[in-house]
């Protein structure tokens, strides 16, 4: 997304939002705070790890599955009102696409052609439900056309086939073509939260699948095109992991909300 959405574009993201604040641009010291729920946060610390907001950058997140949809559709038709030229990308897992208010949205912005693009992140797994017993189509990218939509099935842990989807997607988009849906493949390579003890998929099966981590990935390619040697990409690693060490030592010693401040925010004064 970094290099194809502007400030102006919304981001409407779910409970797994962390990377895609980053991708737009969310300032990753008050992220923290907030995952952190410190009053220096992005909300003040009232909204937590899975309500990440931030209202210049058009980036919001909701915990409630499916609802980012109907969200970045009324983005996408302010954009329309606006005649702004912007698009409004909602992400969602697979479990999303099977709610009303998928179905609703999409319905809308075919009926509208508006500039929403979907990015479904579909790593196979709703919790312990295979995507393969909970849906009606093989695919999601093949019920796209039922709604007037462009749909792409991708490999999402392949970085440069992601990129080229959600490129073609935001061209469309801006060009005034309708909505698009990138079904992007992955796993999930962790338990649904750190508690799971995930025992409804094989030991076999997630040491297999994890074999296909995206970012060995882009970085055997990175060598092997010469672009980045194996010391430097290890030297950005590093060098990343001590300033997010530095960052999350600072967090941690930021004040917390204030209790008697509990329903601000909660009611119109
Ligand atoms: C409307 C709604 N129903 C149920 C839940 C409980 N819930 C949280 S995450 C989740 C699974 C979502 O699966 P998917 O959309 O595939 O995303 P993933 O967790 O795999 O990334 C469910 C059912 C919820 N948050 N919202």
């Amino acid at each position: 997304m970094v290099g194809f959405l502007t400030k102006e574009d919304a981001l409407c993201s779910t409970h797994r939002n962390h990377l895609h604040a980053i991708a737009k641009g969310v300032d990753m010291r008050a992220m923290l705070a907030e995952i952190f729920e410190k009053s220096t946060g992005l909300c003040g610390g009232y909204g937590g790890h899975m309500h990440l907001f931030d209202s210049d950058l058009k980036f919001s997140a909701t915990g409630i599955v499916g609802a980012g949809v109907p969200v970045a559709l009324g983005h996408a038709y302010g954009a329309r009102l606006k005649q702004n030229n912007a698009v409004a990308v909602a992400v969602v897992g697979d479990g999303a696409v099977n709610t009303g208010a998928f179905h609703e949205a999409m319905n809308m912005a075919g009926a509208m052609k508006l500039p929403l693009i979907v990015l479904v992140e579909n790593n196979e797994w709703a919790i312990s439900v295979p995507f393969s017993a909970a849906s009606a189509t093989e695919t999601i990218a093949e019920r796209a056309p039922s709604w007037a939509a462009h749909g792409v099935r991708v490999d999402g842990l392949d970085v440069e086939q992601v990129v080229d989807a959600f490129s073609n997607a935001v061209q469309r988009g801006r060009a005034g073509q309708g909505p698009s849906i990138i079904e992007a493949m992955c796993y999930r390579f962790r338990g649904h939260f750190e508690g799971d003890a995930d025992l409804y998929r094989s030991t076999e099966e997630k040491e297999r699948r994890r074999a296909a981590d995206p970012i060995e990935r882009i970085k055997a390619t990175l060598i092997e095109r010469s672009l980045a040697t194996a010391a430097e990409l290890d030297g950005i690693e590093l060098s990343i992991s001590n300033s997010m060490a530095e960052m999350l030592a600072s967090v941690r010693s930021d004040p917390s909300p204030d209790a008697a401040d509990a329903r601000r925010y909660v009611f119109v004064d």
